[in-house]
């Protein structure tokens, strides 16, 4: 029987099951939150591939596959951290529907710990994450043709959204990032604690490519789209988009927690100290 360890706290799993929060993601209230690093949250199969990847938000919106085949495989040690690894061809994990933000006119912010194997796009992106498909609101987070990771939220049938990028990815390196967009349509994506330098602000050019962007609740697949191709180390969603203290130490939190301090700017409030 395993028992949870929470700070001094020993927290019997029997008094307290799945779904109790004893864990803590910065105070934050994530609608979504899986941990690779946290053997308790990973079920898996004989095949040592993960059936369930349980979710610590506390709401048991957990991630989970039933096709034997389809399930992505858990790496104890890649450079040294565990990851969750999608095999680029039918890897994937279906989420409940209570995983969505909202979406119309509303605030939403996913956080990310992610290593591309490889980030050539044969159709139109490889999605790592995302929900809904054009003809109903929807946002899904992707590697572009360009290798960048892109945010792209659909509204009521329609792109009305809004979409940034970041720098080009690098192949078998794990980076921190997260993307959102503000209330005000303001979209950010951030990688490795840089800000985007190229964000599309215009909306014309979604227009041959409206029916693609299609993507089920899933992580790691979409139904037009590349399936993920690399590994995901954590991912948290949020129904708002944080102040700037907290994006800082929720930078140091992902930068601190997987190894990745050095990727972080020299002048970066949690460079050498997690918050
Ligand atoms: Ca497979």
């Amino acid at each position: 029987m395993p028992i949870y360890r929470f700070g001094d706290m020993v927290i019997d799993p029997q008094k307290y099951p799945w779904g109790y929060k004893p864990w803590k993601l910065l105070g934050l209230f994530p609608l979504l939150w899986l941990d690779a690093s946290d053997s308790e949250s990973l079920i898996l199969d004989s095949e040592g591939n993960v059936e369930e990847w349980r979710d610590k938000s506390g709401g048991n919106r957990h991630a989970t596959e039933n096709t034997t085949s389809r399930r992505p495989t858990y790496i104890s040690d890649y450079n040294g951290i565990v990851g969750i690894e999608f095999d680029g061809v039918d890897d994937r994990f279906i989420l409940p529907d209570e995983t969505r933000p909202g979406i119309t006119d509303d605030a939403l912010f996913y956080g990310l710990v992610f290593t591309p194997y490889d980030t050539s796009v044969t159709n139109w992106a490889r999605n790592i994450i995302g929900c809904g498909r054009l003809a109903s609101p929807g946002c899904t987070v992707f590697i572009t043709t360009e290798n960048r990771l892109r945010l792209e939220v659909a509204e009521s049938g329609d792109r009305q959204s809004v979409r940034t990028v970041t720098d080009s990815l690098s192949n078998h390196t794990t980076h921190f990032a997260h993307v959102g967009r503000k209330i005000n349509y303001e979209a950010f994506a951030y990688v490795n604690g840089v800000s985007s330098t190229s964000t599309i602000t215009t909306e014309a050019q979604w227009g041959s490519y409206e029916q693609r962007i299609g993507d089920p609740e899933q992580v790691g697949s979409s139904s037009s789209g590349d399936f993920y191709d690399g590994l995901l180390h954590e991912v948290f969603i949020l129904d708002y988009y944080p102040d700037e203290n907290t994006l800082s130490k929720i930078e140091g939190y992902l930068a601190h927690k997987w190894g990745l301090t050095a990727n972080l700017p020299s002048n970066h409030p949690y460079k050498d100290v997690a918050p």
